[in-house]
């Protein structure tokens, strides 16, 4: 079986690796990934200055593991972090030569992004960074919108980053969860009118501004933003689904659709790919397991694959039948 995949033309020999934010923050968590299964590295959401985020506790877990929440308030270490060649050494020094190293951006204006992205354009290290994901889904930035939940905003984000294009690695969009048909054709419609420029959409983030309550204390689980949380994890994955479907639909099929919530089995992987996948992250499941969930989900894939008579992605993905 040949689990290997390509995103936004990018090789990787696996089609399961990390979704940017749980242990993905340091050179040295990145460096477990890197020795993982995960067929990419993705990096933090990264700002322009180096933040601490929002006041602890900021996340919380579901005893069961059926869902989890965080308002971490993008903790992260900087651009010039995650783009520096030190860290890039430190990140995949033990990795497979040609495993692919992916940064994230989540500026907090227009402004922020295009500073980084400029940064990019003329690090020394430009070369090295296979791919951008610009995060246009963060919930938990106080005061700041969902921006691809405003369009017009996506669009003109889109529109000034176009101008860069040309001296950039390649770019997908990290989405937020849409529930309603009509948003699907509007953002699917921005992203099309933008496809030279986006060459993935990873979907989705996580679902914005859940609440956990503890019956105990009688107060939310978490303590910044009021207990407002990005919620993640097994709650979220038939939303996620759902946002492959129809993304993978009405999307140019120029435009890969990598799938991400709630996936922590190969079975979870293998709905993703039928639903349009090209490939899958796993979030939750690796801030909860470490990374030997990447070893462990990829073996799943296998033995499922076999057990199908599937012998590549291509032969499950968007294979997804009609009821019957
Ligand atoms: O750091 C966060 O609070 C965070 C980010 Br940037 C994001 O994109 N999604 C999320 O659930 N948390």
């Amino acid at each position: 079986v040949e689990l290997a995949t390509t995103v936004a033309g990018i090789l990787l020999k696996t089609c399961v690796y990390n979704a940017s934010g749980p242990r993905s923050g340091t050179s040295t968590a990145l460096s477990k990934v890197a020795q993982s299964a995960s067929g990419a590295v993705l990096a933090k959401s990264a700002t322009v200055q180096k933040q601490s985020g929002n006041p602890q506790p900021r996340t919380w877990h579901h005893p069961d593991y059926i869902a989890s929440f965080n308002s971490e308030g993008l903790p992260n270490n900087g651009i010039d972090y995650y783009i520096d060649a030190t860290t890039i050494d430190d990140a995949m020094k033990d990795a497979d030569d040609d495993k692919p190293y992916f940064v994230s951006l989540s500026g907090k204006s227009l402004h922020d992004n295009m500073e980084m992205l400029h940064k990019i354009a003329s690090a020394p290290t430009k070369n090295r960074i296979s791919a951008i994901e610009l995060n246009l889904a963060c919930p938990n930035v106080i005061g700041k919108p969902i921006i691809a939940y405003d369009v017009d905003q996506m669009d003109s984000i889109l529109e000034q980053v176009s101008q860069l294009t040309d001296s950039l690695p390649p770019l997908g969009v990290k989405l937020p969860p849409y529930l309603d048909f009509q948003h699907f054709q509007q953002a699917a419609s921005v992203l099309n009118r933008h496809k030279k420029l986006v060459k993935y959409v990873a979907s989705i983030n996580t679902l914005g501004n859940a609440l956990a309550v503890d019956v105990v204390s009688e107060a939310p689980c978490i303590s910044s933003n009021s207990g407002f949380a990005g919620l993640s994890g097994p709650a979220v994955h038939y939303t996620a689904l759902a946002n492959v479907r129809k993304l993978r639909e009405l999307l140019d099929e120029d435009i890969d659709v990598v799938g991400v919530g709630g996936v922590r089995s190969g079975k979870d992987v293998f709905a993703m790919l039928l639903a349009g996948a090209t490939a899958v992250q796993v979030g939750t499941c690796h801030w909860i397991e470490g990374p030997s969930c990447f070893d462990r989900i990829v073996d799943e894939l296998r033995v499922l694959m076999e057990e199908k008579g599937c012998r590549r992605i291509e032969d499950v993905k968007g294979k997804l039948k009609a009821w019957s």
